[in-house]
């Protein structure tokens, strides 16, 4: 009798859901790295981010997207279309969601908004590790009379629990065929998006209120040093004089140690030793012009 061989599965997989539930944390974890910022404030993401994972006979290629909401300004807007289009280009969509609350008018719209889709949408309510497992039943079905998912899953992205299940049924959906990159291939960007959001993931984790959604980072310069430290200059941008201040601090305390906690996570990521400059700079509501975020790099 010939043995039946088995083929290679590939495709991609956009992570989606509202903002804060645990898509960046999810993406890490599957990876087994830090490739996606995370802070426990919503709309931490704005780019997608790709996570490449590639195993003996199947290669899944993650999306990682900013949150889906209902946006105000130019920012969220590029944010939301950002995550649609992860939608449009995925083989399986995994939704994340929360197991606190029943589906509200919000999720309700979204699942709406895909239903014309043939992509089979995977439900993964995370953070379980904070809630009693009985009350995930009405929380499981709740969801699952208001859209035909094909799989549901009760995960926690910060204890790793489920992982390996949700990607044993990813793969069941995924279509065969070839790997898409080589298998050593992780991400596509490179240390300069990393350095730059990793200041932004300090500047979210340290200052309060409008300040994280108010600044984006640039990095000026990135110059690797044969002798020496690298050299980064990264300018933090905000959108008023007052915030500049603030993002500065009295004698420039906070912004020492914003760039402190920032360096030394930047040199462990890259493995090299670091000299970051960081500098702060004024460009009038960029977030809510088309043209300032065009030139910020939110093409
Ligand atoms: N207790 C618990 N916390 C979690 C879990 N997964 C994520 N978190 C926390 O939830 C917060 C948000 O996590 P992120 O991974 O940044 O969420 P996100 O969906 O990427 O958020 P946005 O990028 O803002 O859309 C962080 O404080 C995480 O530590 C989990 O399984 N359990
Ligand atoms: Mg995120």
């Amino acid at each position: 009798m010939q043995s039946e061989k088995k083929h290679f599965k590939s495709g991609y997989v956009a992570i989606v859901g509202k903002p804060n539930v645990g898509k960046s944390t999810l993406i890490n974890d599957f990876m087994g790295c830090k490739l996606s910022i995370v802070t426990p404030k919503p709309q931490t993401t704005r780019k997608k981010i790709m996570g490449v994972l590639t195993k003996e006979d199947y290669q899944i290629v993650f999306y990682d997207t900013p949150g889906i909401m209902e946006p105000r300004y130019e920012l969220q807007k590029y944010m939301v279309k950002t995550a649609y289009d992860a939608i449009e280009d995925a083989d399986v969509i995994l939704l994340i969601a929360e197991p606190f609350e029943p589906p509200a008018s919000t999720d309700k719209a979204f699942l709406e908004k895909i239903s014309h889709l043939t992509t089979p949408v995977i439900l993964a309510i995370n953070k379980i590790d904070l809630v009693e497992k009985d009350s995930l039943i009405p929380i499981i079905s709740a969801y699952s009379t208001q859209f035909k998912f094909a799989e549901i899953v009760p995960i926690s992205a910060l204890k790793s629990t489920n992982l390996d299940l949700i990607q044993t049924l990813i793969v069941k959906y995924l279509p065969e065929g070839e790997p898409f990159y080589p298998a050593d291939h992780m991400t596509d960007y490179n240390e300069r998006f990393l350095a730059a959001e990793i200041i932004r993931e300090k500047v979210f984790g340290f200052y309060g209120e409008e300040i994280p959604y108010s600044t984006t980072v640039e990095i000026e310069e990135f110059k690797e040093r044969e002798a020496g430290k690298d050299f980064i200059k990264a300018i933090i941008y905000v959108e008023r004089e007052s915030q500049k201040g603030i993002i500065i601090g009295k004698d420039g305390k906070a912004i020492k140690h914003v760039g402190l906690i920032a360096r030394e996570e930047i040199e462990k990521e890259i493995g090299r030793k670091v000299y970051l400059e960081l500098w702060v700079k004024v460009m009038e509501k960029w977030r809510k012009d088309r043209s300032k975020l065009y030139k910020l790099g939110y093409k």
